[in-house]
């Protein structure tokens, strides 16, 4: 028997633009999500946008009580910005309002709420000001935290300020995937640089705030492995894991910006602007926990062609090609459980063994309606599989002294994804598309049995 900590957090993850629906009703204003798709429906997955996802927006009543089903004992979402603020500035009083209730609908089901600020949903009011290119977004992202502080914190306890951050950085800024999908690494470093001053200012005013409860920030860590133990794929590793995780993790745990990515940074003529207190900001407002996102662990070599200065982060290192490992056959990502393993020892060995949880990990899975059997049930063994490996290395790490306080799978109800739109289903309850209905599969069961044993057999 593994038995995990007391009062081990068993949940799931979503977000508000990939759960809550109604994009333009109640007084919510555009995200550049809603925008970008009323511009070109033909990027989305089958022309499916974020206008209705699973409609929790009305079904968080019963959903919560289907979170208590299966004994889960907390749950992240996140707050829409645009809901909240629809301009920046006004409080939508029907957004306290459905907020308030959620969360609160949530606790009588004795399920914790860990509330996100940001999940890649910037409001288009401010995209149309430069969005996180421009400084003017950090004070609003601060403006708009302590509103959620002020009126939220008494129904939260444990807050993150964004999820993976590095994601709307590359996907927006080098890669295309997500608005306004230009490809300029020089804006993409200035995106990150205010992002973490966005985060630094909500922490500062969490703190400053005095409000009860902890303060945290949720990462995407993929463990960089070099193909060989070449000094050439081996510094190619190294440089994947400074930009990817390092550049987040140093600053917002340790307070610190590593020397070497400064250093990087200046040669490439790469630096972003700063103001002359943001560093010392920085080293004051350090988190109280982190949250770690893990899929698949990232396969780097030596680049093969050298840009200088870089144009792009395939001048520091490349993907290589995955023949020969693990892969889910259903989604296309690695499998590589003991990457969690890994991640435990890192946070416990170099960042100071701090409070963390791992906030999503699930298989993503096309088509899964194959797998459904005669009564309707998807049977899902492959997840359970996935789950119950990820879980096992999870539990080694925190055996091994790690201080991990939870585990929250990807996700609770299929869900609405990005550009992917419904393809890769991930829930504990299978979504109907036609009807929202909500069916439980074979891992919601089997997670139950888990929560309840507080470990794996
Ligand atoms: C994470 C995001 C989630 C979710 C998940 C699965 O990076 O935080 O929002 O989308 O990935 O990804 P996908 O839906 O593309 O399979």
């Amino acid at each position: 028997m593994k038995t995990f900590p007391k009062d081990f957090l068993w949940g799931a993850a979503i977000s508000a633009p990939q759960s809550e629906g109604h994009g333009s009703l109640n007084g919510k204003s555009p995200s550049t999500w809603d925008k970008w798709y009323e511009m070109n429906p033909e990027k989305f997955s089958k022309n499916q946008g974020p206008e209705h996802t699973s409609n929790m927006y009305e079904t968080y009543c019963e959903d919560a009580k289907r979170m208590n089903a299966i004994h889960l004992n907390s749950f992240r979402t996140s707050i829409a910005w645009t809901r909240l603020l629809p301009d920046g500035k006004t409080v939508n009083s029907e957004a306290v309002a459905f907020y308030r209730s959620y969360f609160n609908e949530l606790r009588s089901n004795g399920v914790k709420p860990i509330i996100n600020l940001f999940h890649f949903d910037m409001p288009w009011w401010l995209m149309k000001k430069g969005g996180w290119e421009a400084r003017e977004s950090v004070e609003a992202f601060a403006f708009y935290a302590n509103t959620c502080f002020e009126l939220f914190g008494d129904l939260v306890e444990l807050w993150t300020t964004f999820n993976e951050p590095m994601v709307h950085v590359e996907c927006g800024y080098l890669y295309g995937y997500h608005y306004p999908a230009i490809h300029d690494l020089k804006k993409a470093i200035q995106v990150g640089f205010h992002t973490l001053m966005a985060h630094t200012l909500a922490v500062k005013s969490f703190k400053e705030g005095k409000y009860s409860g902890q303060i945290g920030i949720i990462l995407n860590v993929s463990p960089c492995y070099p193909k060989s133990q070449s000094k050439e794929d081996l510094e190619a590793a190294q440089l994947a894991d400074l930009l990817n995780t390092k550049s987040f993790l140093d600053p917002t745990v340790l307070g610190t910006i590593p020397e070497n990515l400064i250093e990087l940074l200046a040669a490439n003529e790469l630096l972003p602007k700063v103001e002359t207190n943001d560093l010392n900001t920085i080293k004051k407002n350090t988190v109280d926990f982190i949250g770690m996102n893990y899929y698949q662990p990232r396969r780097v070599q030596a680049p093969t062609k050298i840009n200088q200065p870089a144009l792009s982060p395939a001048d520091f290192y490349e993907h290589y090609d995955w023949s020969g490992k693990k892969i889910n056959p259903y989604r296309g990502w690695e499998i590589y459980p003991e990457a969690l393993y890994d991640v435990a020892l890192m946070i416990k060995n170099e960042y100071k063994n701090i409070a963390w949880y791992v906030s999503e990990n699930g298989m993503g899975v096309a088509d899964e309606e194959r797998f459904m059997d005669q009564t309707g049930m998807i049977q899902d063994d492959y997840r359970i599989e996935f789950m119950q490996e990820h879980l096992a290395q999870l539990h080694k790490g925190i055996e091994a002294g790690s201080n991990c306080f939870g585990y929250h799978s990807w996700t609770f109800i299929d869900c609405w994804s990005w550009l992917n739109g419904y393809k890769n289903r991930y829930g504990f309850y299978r979504l109907d598309l036609e009807n929202d209905q909500r069916t439980l599969k074979q891992s919601g069961h089997w997670f139950k049995e888990v929560v309840d044993r507080n470990g794996l057999i």
